[in-house]
């Protein structure tokens, strides 16, 4: 993928690739069937979901379960699976090499996360800035299943012993708390390195995508304002059309980084131009600097509508053969049993259940 090739150099090291065979390392990730996958998604965590599938044993999974922690329509959510599944073979999963499956269809996702809600503790979860802004000012109204989502997805990692998990920056903190249950479970019942802790994959100038109406907020598939985001499904003209209409100042670029600061529009606007363009923030504005808006946007435009074109018409034409689609969910699920059962398994022993 050109895209991750570069940012890999430039800003994190990558988990250790071997050519011609595949890594050791085992990674994980999930997406929440809830809405259509939006920029921030494909460029955060699927471009990465791409890329490591040519060298790492990956898992892919749907997560229907946190996807329910808010209220969902129970026939909108059925068909945001397959459609999601589609999504994702189009933009480039191939499910002979990564396992993508379904979270609900493992119930090894649901029985090591009740374990592992006996190991967290109340005063971790506490400190979750994303059960704050989901649960927004009423949160005594809030699912409990919301407040506990860090735990369901610790378990969803740990089914697996995954070493490595590539996400957007929004994660982050739901990542380090997987790492300290992972530690404290080892700790507790004295099996030193039975859960590895999971190191998170966050690259590039595409980890954090902010919405197209306001610079300090994340792109987001719920954001009430279909206008905040480029979904992948949108048409060109659509797409073309959210970018011109994106909020934006009215200065110029300027010819460098430091130059961005306190212009969060403009910041999001060139990180997703090179994100999408395999390159650095450092080198678009070496090409663009001194330009305003009325030059800048058209180009990005373009890219956007030129890489996700492509996408767009691959659901459209995916998404017409439910068939296929749940086969490769039946197939992914198989793989994924094979792998969580005995893990879970396992833990159960460890906890002592008879
Ligand atoms: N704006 C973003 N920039 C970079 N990465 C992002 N991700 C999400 N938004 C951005 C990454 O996408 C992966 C899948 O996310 P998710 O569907 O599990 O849930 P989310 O993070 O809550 O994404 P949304 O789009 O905001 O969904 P809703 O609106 O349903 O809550 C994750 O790796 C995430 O970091």
């Amino acid at each position: 993928m050109k895209v991750l090739s570069k940012m890999k150099s430039e800003n994190n090291p990558a988990p250790q690739t071997h050519s011609n065979s595949v890594s050791s390392d085992r990674v994980f990730s999930g997406i929440q069937p809830t809405g259509t996958v939006q920029l921030g998604n494909y460029l955060g965590a699927l471009v990465n979901w791409v890329a490591m599938q040519e060298s790492h044993e990956t898992f892919y999974c749907i997560v229907d379960l946190h996807a329910i922690t808010v209220a969902q329509d129970p026939k909108e959510l059925r068909d945001n699976t397959l459609k999601l599944t589609a999504t994702l073979i189009a933009c480039g999963i191939d499910p002979q090499r990564a396992t993508l499956f379904h979270q609900s269809s493992v119930r090894e996702h649901s029985e090591l996360a009740w374990i592992l809600n006996c190991v967290a503790r109340l005063g971790w979860l506490n400190r979750m800035t994303q059960f704050k802004d989901k649960a927004g000012k009423d949160k005594e109204r809030a699912s409990v299943g919301l407040y506990t989502y860090p735990v369901l997805q610790a378990a969803d990692i740990l089914a697996y012993k995954a070493t490595h998990v590539p996400v957007g920056e929004d994660q982050k903190q739901h990542l380090e708390l997987s790492r300290d249950i992972a530690a404290k479970f080892n700790h507790d019942f004295d099996v030193a390195g039975f859960f590895p802790e999971p190191e998170p994959y966050i690259l590039g100038p595409g980890a954090r995508v902010m919405s197209l109406r306001d610079g300090t907020k994340k792109m987001s598939k719920s954001d009430p304002s279909d206008l905040s985001r480029i979904n992948l499904n949108d048409d060109a003209e659509t797409m073309a059309k959210k970018i011109r209409k994106a909020k934006t100042d009215p200065e110029a670029l300027p010819s460098d980084v430091d130059g961005l600061e306190g212009r969060p529009e403009a910041q999001n606007l060139v990180g997703i131009y090179a994100a999408l363009a395999g390159t650095t923030v450092k080198d678009v504005l070496r090409d663009y600097e001194g330009k305003g808006f009325g030059d800048f946007k058209p180009a990005l435009a373009d890219l956007v509508v030129e890489t996700l074109s492509p996408i767009s018409q691959e659901i459209g034409r995916l998404s017409a053969d439910e068939k296929y689609l749940k086969s490769v969910l039946d197939q992914g699920t198989l793989r994924a049993r094979s792998v969580a059962e005995p893990i879970v398994k396992q833990v159960k022993e460890i906890v002592g259940f008879l």
